[in-house]
């Protein structure tokens, strides 16, 4: 089917358009749009539109699932013998170079203002400045003098961010790390769709595209031959962390080790949620599986329910710190995840190259939740971290989880 019958088919002939436009303007634009319109799953993008009210309603759902609390062992509890016993479990994983480390960093950023991958992005820290990707690398460097090896460290990007990630790190030599223990891999893109869901045009006369969430790594491992490097390596265990959290502990014995002795392919790691809303998923079993209800989509009155002594009853917010067997990885990645859609705001271009400004959502965006593949698995190990150890999250340009507070988080961590 050529691109005319396509986009007819599919209810996107507005398209034809901008081709007609271009024709006369400029081939080399003109040929590119008509490759993106080749390439796009036209019965997946139908089919999320088709459900995008449903997905932006998501407490219906909740209401007729089964949501219990998730049981967690809260680290600062452990006695010594226990915390002994499940380090060397964790350690002799990590000393045998049994464990992945991945850095989903593919995200845009946009609430953070940085134009750039969050990686890339300067944290004034003490005693001198560093990149995201510095602090991480230099979290690995610790590693290998704590438990004698470089582990595997593979760094999942966005089309959208590649090149611009993979500059960085050579230009500045990955920070000392050794390149033939990274991997650089990239996950997909999806478009996004207006209201009326028709694609949108950007100013390159590009159809608007936005990175298919973090829940896509599962595949993107899967496809980019991610899990076969693994296996060639003889990894049995990943973590997979954020790129946005300046205390991010990627190597750590307890959380893997625990997750062992329990018998789970699968663990995370919690903080106790400062207040009730704050932007954090919550634990849960949902329908007797482990479960994230994510912050964008939990009731108001759900994340205020309390115990009989007066605690959160989901109280156990998400940082991105989770474990995995390999097997797990490679189990979730033939399974299909449910995809979320948020409304965002969405500059278009008209035929000649008229932007319009969006002064409101009037858009779709559709991701997938990393956390979402908790579900195919019967019980998950759940870890309970001190929040000052643990998570200085750089979200926003300023006020929480933003830069400074990041910087006073990881300054007083080391204290510097
Ligand atoms: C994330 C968590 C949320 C809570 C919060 C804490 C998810 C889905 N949500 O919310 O539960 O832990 O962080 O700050 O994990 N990313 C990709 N590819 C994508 C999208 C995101 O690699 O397509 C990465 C991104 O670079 C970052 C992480 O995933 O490292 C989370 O980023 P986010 O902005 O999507 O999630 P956020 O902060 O809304």
């Amino acid at each position: 089917m050529n691109y005319e019958e396509l986009l007819i088919q599919n209810k996107q002939e507005h398209l034809l358009d901008y081709i007609k436009y271009l024709d006369e303007k400029d081939q080399a634009k003109k040929e590119t749009l008509i490759k993106q319109i080749e390439n796009i799953n036209y019965e997946q993008m139908n089919k999320l539109y088709a459900t995008t009210l449903e997905m932006m309603n998501p407490e219906k759902a909740l209401e007729a699932a089964f949501v219990e609390h998730l049981p967690f062992t809260n680290r600062a509890k452990l006695t010594k013998a226990e915390y002994k016993k499940i380090f060397a479990v964790g350690k002799e994983i990590i000393t045998n170079n049994q464990l992945a480390i991945v850095t989903m960093a593919g995200g845009q950023g946009t609430r953070l203002g940085h134009n750039g991958p969050k990686g890339t992005f300067l944290l004034d820290v003490k005693p001198e400045p560093k990149y995201l990707f510095q602090i991480i690398v230099e979290d690995l460097l610790h590693a290998k003098e704590e438990y004698g090896v470089y582990l595997n460290w593979y760094i999942m990007t966005s089309n959208e961010n590649n090149k611009m990630t993979t500059d960085f790190l050579e230009e500045h030599n990955y920070f000392g790390y050794p390149t033939d223990h990274v991997k650089i891999f990239v996950q997909g893109d999806l478009p996004l769709l207006d209201e009326q869901g028709k694609l949108i045009v950007n100013k390159d006369y590009e159809i608007k595209v936005a990175s298919d969430g973090n829940g896509c790594i599962y595949k993107s491992m899967a496809d980019e031959g991610i899990i076969d490097d693994m296996k060639a390596k003889g990894i049995e265990w990943v973590f997979v962390g954020s790129v946005d959290n300046a205390l991010v502990k990627n190597v750590d014995p307890i959380l893997i080790g625990l997750t062992k002795i329990e018998g789970n392919e699968i663990g995370s790691k919690s903080i106790a949620k400062a207040y009730p809303q704050e932007r954090v998923g919550v634990f849960c079993k949902k329908n007797g599986h482990p479960a994230v209800i994510e912050y964008s989509e939990i009731p108001e009155e759900m994340t205020e329910e309390v115990d009989e002594d007066g605690e959160l009853l989901y109280g156990e917010a998400n940082i991105m710190n989770h474990v995995y067997t390999l097997n797990a990885i490679e189990k979730i990645s033939k399974e299909e995840l449910p995809y979320h859609s948020a409304h965002k705001k969405a500059d278009m271009t008209m035929v000649d190259g008229t932007v319009i400004k969006a002064t409101e959502p009037n858009a779709y965006k559709y991701e997938a939740f990393i956390f979402d593949g908790f579900k195919f698995f019967n019980n998950m190990t759940l870890v309970r971290g001190v929040r000052e150890n643990e998570f200085a999250p750089v979200k926003n340009a300023e006020g929480k989880d933003s830069p400074a507070t990041a910087v006073e988080l990881y300054n007083n961590y080391w204290k510097l």
